[in-house]
């Protein structure tokens, strides 16, 4: 899924050039982006989002990514967001001889799709119980407000 331009606040991300991941060390849906730019053997430009920090809910990602979740691709200043449509879309335009996912009656790739679109739809319960049990928590729009107030400062210290 691409974000429209129209959509996009932090504009300085358009005149990024290469491929560009924001993304989240603990975070499977970035990881499985990760691993398949490994196997395309492509550079790319890391940016860390600190979901514990919940960087990700900052103004200057949300101008990025309105979703607020982790990863985003920006390609040579086109984000790109929903990690499965990430990987259909790198492994379209990226990827050589041996195609990754859309390989032509391969039942590994085909087996491979259907845990992906497995995962995506159990994502939401795992959100909730990552959210509920684990380190990341929700927080109030005053506590983004006040965040954003001295948001540069934990993103340098990040
Ligand atoms: N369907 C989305 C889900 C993305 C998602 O939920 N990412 C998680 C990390 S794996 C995230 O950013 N969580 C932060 C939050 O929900 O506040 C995708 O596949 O990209």
């Amino acid at each position: 899924m691409i974000i429209s331009k129209d959509r996009i606040t932090t504009t300085e991300v358009q005149s990024w050039t290469g491929l560009h991941l924001l993304h989240s060390q603990g975070s499977s849906c970035s990881q499985k982006v990760r691993i398949l730019l490994g196997e395309l053997n492509q550079p790319w430009t890391a940016h860390a989002i600190n979901l514990r920090k919940q960087e990700n809910s900052s103004r200057w990602y949300l101008g990025i990514n309105p979703h607020g979740v982790v990863p985003a691709l920006v390609d040579n200043g086109t984000v790109h967001v929903e990690s499965n449509d990430i990987l259909a879309y790198l492994d379209q335009n990226y990827a050589t001889e041996n195609r990754f996912f859309f390989k032509q009656d391969c039942i590994e790739a085909s087996e491979a799709k259907a845990l992906l679109d497995l995962e995506k739809s159990l994502h939401i319960e795992l959100r909730i119980l990552t959210i509920q049990f684990g380190p990341v928590k929700l927080k109030s729009e005053n506590e983004i407000d006040e965040k954003e107030q001295n948001g540069d400062k934990e993103r340098q210290s990040y």
